[in-house]
């Protein structure tokens, strides 16, 4: 058999490569015939089906093809329909990633010269308990933060919780940097989080992609674009940046960042005054249709132009597209989700479909998250409800948002321990470096982690962390409804163990009782992780390990259609234009509204930082994660600003130069790519570089929320650049 990991044939090629991946797809092909011809008379190599946990929509099968402890090969799982057709690069990258020299494989401690040490575990947990006792003696249980994000899906990552419930309590943080803007915009519109199957999108006659880089950040979705293009319909996008989803529209509306309510609100007044509304619908399925109309009645497309830099034939097409073309979806991504006005903008947004019936019908709706897998009780990874407290035990206190500015200012107690795992908040956080300075002011943090990333390197102790590959565990999504199994398939390198494990050896050293322990934290071993899975299943009728084994599920039941039914579990049964809830609990406008970003072209200083930098992601890494690795690197080796021909011009900047990007936070100098498909007076930078690699994004960011859900609103971000002396 060969080595080389397969390559996703007929999969969502990248646009721009799909034909020299083509010709890759042949030779790799006749490579694979002409090894199997000489390997015949081996037996073929055990595989095991296992499933992607990163914070990414595809989560995708994977058939792994194992060899003397090292994976070999991934391929598609056909069986889950929404990525059957494979893994993107990162995914195969895994033949890397897992085995990398880059690898953490023991317990480090700090030494004084600022580097680290190998140690045992024997040493590394016996300090950690030493200096925990002491914390907790001297300022309470609440003077650990324990902060966890989304580096992997899986049901274990809740032992972390109730193991600093047995250690007496903790603080931890509200809000997510991700999504809780839009996911309460929606809860508020819809009253839940859940859109149609993936693939019904191939249904649709209209697509828009608002804000959303289908082509980069979940290219398994393009696959039922192109299915609905090839049907006839027309795709859309909205996004400052011309990016690669956008080379299959027929429309591309770029307009000035965070100013995206004030077309949709326009594009509501086009319909309405158009008369290009469905009147049956709206009486029995929408409530507060009348003061929306009120609202939009000054939003025209000429105002609408004004604010946000797009003609205002434009907006007058999109209306025509969206009354012209039925059924409709919108696929909302993160884009306008990353303002002070993102939840006013999303509802705004579900306006259109909502006046046009554009809801609970094939090839119709909104899609943005899909919480049919959240069947498990938690919030987790979403607490996003104004903070309280769950549980006496914890104190939910600090805005992720916010975490650099707040672990500074947090007292009684004060913070005085931190404590990370699958998150890397250094980088990745609003305000990079008051993070930084919130990590050195307290006095011991103990990072878990796979890789050297810049948290770890602020740590006292840094634990070395499993890989998903390396502990069986249950996924579930958020783009499709399949609950999978991420099987164990190999064993964990070095001396790696994962966090289950880690908190059962804590526990003893802190003299939590063994009967107490075992309520809460599997023991040591495959089995009892098996076991505890299956407890944590048994609410869910048919659901096993066994059953889960043999494929992906969908949750939780299997239903094609969102809101099929039209009932809507808001307070007033219909789909909310008006909500009084969002007034009640965002103090925002009980109707969607268009609110200048507190950072704008508008609000800002543009004597100093005339430029609106833009952080979206990229298709070669999952945030800070796979950018060290050599199959990436060879795509992506390094942070590039993208800047317009006309921006560069004026300051003297030519493509390839190295440029200073600044304001007044922080400032990265990086070679700059001059690329006209970005609106002019945007740049635009990837977010997952570390500090390491010199581009490390949120060293301009301001520590902010979004207007509602506490999501971080990275995108208004005001800068200036000039050449590097
Ligand atoms: N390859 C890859 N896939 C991923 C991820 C990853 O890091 N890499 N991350 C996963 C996660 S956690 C997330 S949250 C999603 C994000 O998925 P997406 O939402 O698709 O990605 P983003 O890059 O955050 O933003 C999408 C686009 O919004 C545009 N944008 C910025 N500001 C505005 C604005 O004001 N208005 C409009 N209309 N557009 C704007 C950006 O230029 C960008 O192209 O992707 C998931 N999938
Ligand atoms: N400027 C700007 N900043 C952004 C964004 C943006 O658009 N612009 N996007 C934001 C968004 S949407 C998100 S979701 C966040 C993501 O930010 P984070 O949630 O911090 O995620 P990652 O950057 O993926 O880092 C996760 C870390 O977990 C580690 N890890 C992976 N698996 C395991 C495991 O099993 N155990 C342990 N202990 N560790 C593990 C990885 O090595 C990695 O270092 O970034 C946000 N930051
Ligand atoms: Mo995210």
């Amino acid at each position: 058999m060969p080595v080389l990991p397969a390559p996703n044939f007929n999969g969502p090629c990248l646009p721009n490569q799909s034909l020299s991946y083509r010709r890759f797809s042949i030779l790799y092909s006749l490579l694979t015939v002409h090894f199997s011809l000489f390997t015949i008379h081996r037996p073929p190599l055990p595989t095991v089906t296992t499933a992607c946990p990163r914070n990414c929509y595809s989560t995708c099968g994977l058939r792994v093809t194992v060899e003397d402890g090292r994976l070999r090969q991934i391929e598609p799982v056909p069986e889950n329909r929404a990525t059957d057709h494979g893994a993107c690069l990162k995914g195969l990258s895994y033949v890397e990633r897992v085995h990398s020299p880059h690898r953490l494989l023991y317990p480090l401690r700090r030494n004084l010269s600022g580097g680290f040490d190998r140690i045992s575990w024997d040493l590394a947990l016996g300090t950690i308990a030493e200096r925990l006792r002491a914390i907790r003696e001297e300022h309470g249980p609440k003077s650990l933060l324990y902060y966890s994000s989304s580096g992997t899906k899986g049901l274990l990552n809740g032992v972390g919780a109730s193991f600093w419930k047995l250690f007496g309590g903790y603080t931890t943080t509200y809000g997510d940097l991700c999504w809780p803007a839009g996911l309460e915009a929606t809860r508020l519109t819809l009253g839940s989080n859940e859109h149609n199957a993936p693939w019904d999108l191939a249904n649709a006659k209209l697509i828009i992609m608002w804000g959303k880089n289908a082509a980069e950040t979940n290219i398994h979705q393009m696959t039922f674009v192109d299915q609905a293009l090839q049907r006839g319909a027309k795709l859309v996008v909205i996004d400052p940046r011309r990016t690669e989803t956008a080379e299959r529209a027929s429309l591309l509306i770029q307009p000035r960042p965070g100013t995206d309510a004030a077309i949709a609100l326009a594009v509501g007044h086009e319909l309405i005054s158009k008369k290009w509304i469905d009147r049956a619908f709206i009486a029995a399925h929408v409530h507060g249709y009348d003061a929306y109309v009120d609202q939009v009645l000054g939003c025209t497309s000429q105002w609408a132009s004004q604010v946000s830099g797009v003609p205002k034939e434009q907006i007058k097409q999109l209306a025509e597209l969206i009354a012209s073309s039925a059924p409709v979806t919108i696929c909302a991504g993160f884009g306008m989700q990353r303002y002070t006005n993102s939840g006013q903008t999303m509802r705004a947004m579900m306006a259109l479909l909502a006046i046009t019936g554009n809801i609970g019908k094939p090839g119709a709706g909104w899609i943005f998250a899909n919480l049919r897998t959240q069947v498990f009780g938690e919030k987790d990874p979403i607490a996003f409800y104004p903070p309280h407290a769950p549980d006496p035990l914890v104190r939910v206190s600090i805005s992720t948002a916010m975490l650099g500015p707040q672990i500074l200012s947090t007292q009684d107690p004060p913070i005085k321990a931190i404590w990370v795992e699958r998150g890397n908040p250094i980088p990745q956080n609003p305000e990079t470096p008051t993070v930084i300075a919130a990590f050195r002011s307290v006095d011991f943090r103990v990072v878990v982690e796979e890789v050297m990333t810049d948290t770890a390197r602020e740590a006292d102790i840094v634990l070395p962390a499993k890989t998903f590959f390396e502990q069986t565990d249950v996924i579930g999504a958020y783009w499709h409804d399949y609950l999978q199994l991420r099987a164990k398939v190999i064993e964990p390198p070095g001396e790696v163990k994962p966090e289950s494990e880690i908190y059962w050896l804590l526990a003893e050293r802190l003299g939590i009782s063994k009967a107490e322990a075992e309520r809460h934290i599997p023991t040591p071993n495959d089995a009892a992780v098996e076991s505890w899975l299956n407890r944590r299943l048994a609410h869910l009728p048919g659901v096993t390990l066994e059953r889960l084994r043999e494929g992906p599920i969908r949750m939780p039941d299997e239903h094609e259609l969102a809101f099929a039914d039209l009932t809507f579990s808001t307070p007033s049964g219909k789909i909310e234009l008006d909500s009084s809830d969002a007034t009640s609990l965002w103090s925002v406008d009980r109707l969607p509204s268009y609110q200048e970003p507190v950072e704008s072209a508008r609000t800002g200083d543009l004597s100093r930082f005339p430029l609106h930098l833009l952080t979206p992601n990229t298709k070669n890494r999952i945030h800070s994660q796979f950018g060290h690795l050599e199959m990436l690197k060879a795509i992506e080796p390094g942070p590039v600003l993208q800047m317009h021909p006309a921006d560069a011009q004026c300051r003297n900047i030519r493509s390839g130069n190295r440029i200073r990007v600044f304001n007044e936070r922080g400032e990265l100098t990086v070679p700059v790519r001059l690329d006209r498909g970005i609106r002019p007076g945007c740049v635009a930078l990837h977010n997952g570089w570390w500090l390491q690699d010199g581009g490390a994004v949120n060293v301009l960011s301001k520590a902010r929320e979004t207007d509602m859900g506490h999501g971080a609103a990275f995108h208004e971000n005001l800068v200036e650049v000039e050449a590097a002396k």
